[in-house]
């Protein structure tokens, strides 16, 4: 074998090993579309209503910004009642510094159309989830958001994922209405799927079919 051979025989496995090795990491956009307005939730709509801010974690398994049928941190409290992102923030750092999320990222308060907003962040083996949570405001602690949404998915990064938002209810406040003054619970209650009236379709709260607030994008930046 001379020496170009070999020099050309390099070159083909590096090709290879390029095409067959998926990247450590991956970068994306998160794109937030809301979809709860007057027409598509009528009742007690609310003449302010809007989103709070996004607040979102890349993270591994260990984490779990909130949890269906699990207690709301203080964090996701005060976004769900309050729209505030702190402390929900400093539980995301607090994560970090332990090891079991990657990044926080945030976007700024929704107030009407068009409803859109962005962010990016990267994943990496160790933390290759993402989930984030919005305040639907006004609101007694009813919130949106997804959680575990996986981003490696067969041996490599998933290129573009479409998910459909639900309200949920936060379990800290029992008041049932958009515009209701505080009545906190206690003890809390566990996080669920909001199904007030408000959230269902035509209604009707026998078999309800719950009607999404937003959609979102999340689509990789780096390929
Ligand atoms: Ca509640």
């Amino acid at each position: 074998m001379n020496v170009k051979s070999i020099l050309a025989a390099g070159a083909l496995l590096l090709a290879t090993t390029s095409v067959q090795a998926a990247e450590t990491s991956a970068k994306y956009e998160i794109q937030f579309q809301g979809q709860w307005t007057a027409t598509s939730h009528p009742l007690e709509y609310p003449s302010n209503a809007h989103f709070s801010g996004l607040v979102g974690a890349t993270h591994n398994g260990a984490y779990k910004l909130f949890r269906v049928g699990d207690n709301a941190t203080d964090g996701l409290k005060r976004l769900s009642e309050m729209g505030a992102h702190a402390p929900f923030d400093q539980e995301i750092r607090a994560a970090i510094a332990a090891g079991q999320a990657g990044q926080l990222f945030e976007t700024g308060a929704l107030f009407g159309a068009p409803w859109q907003s962005k962010a990016e962040f990267s994943v990496d083996q160790k933390n290759n989830m993402v989930s984030f949570a919005a305040m639907i405001a006004p609101s007694p602690d009813w919130f949106t958001g997804a959680s575990d949404v996986t981003l490696w998915e067969n041996g490599d990064w998933v290129r573009e994922k479409t998910l459909m938002l639900y309200a949920y209810d936060a379990g800290t406040d029992n008041c049932k209405t958009y515009q209701a003054a505080d009545m906190e619970a206690a003890p809390r209650g566990s996080v669920a799927l909001n199904q007030a009236p408000h959230f269902v379709k035509d209604g009707k709260l026998k078999n309800p079919i719950v009607s999404p607030v937003a959609t979102v994008v999340i689509r990789r930046l780096d390929k």
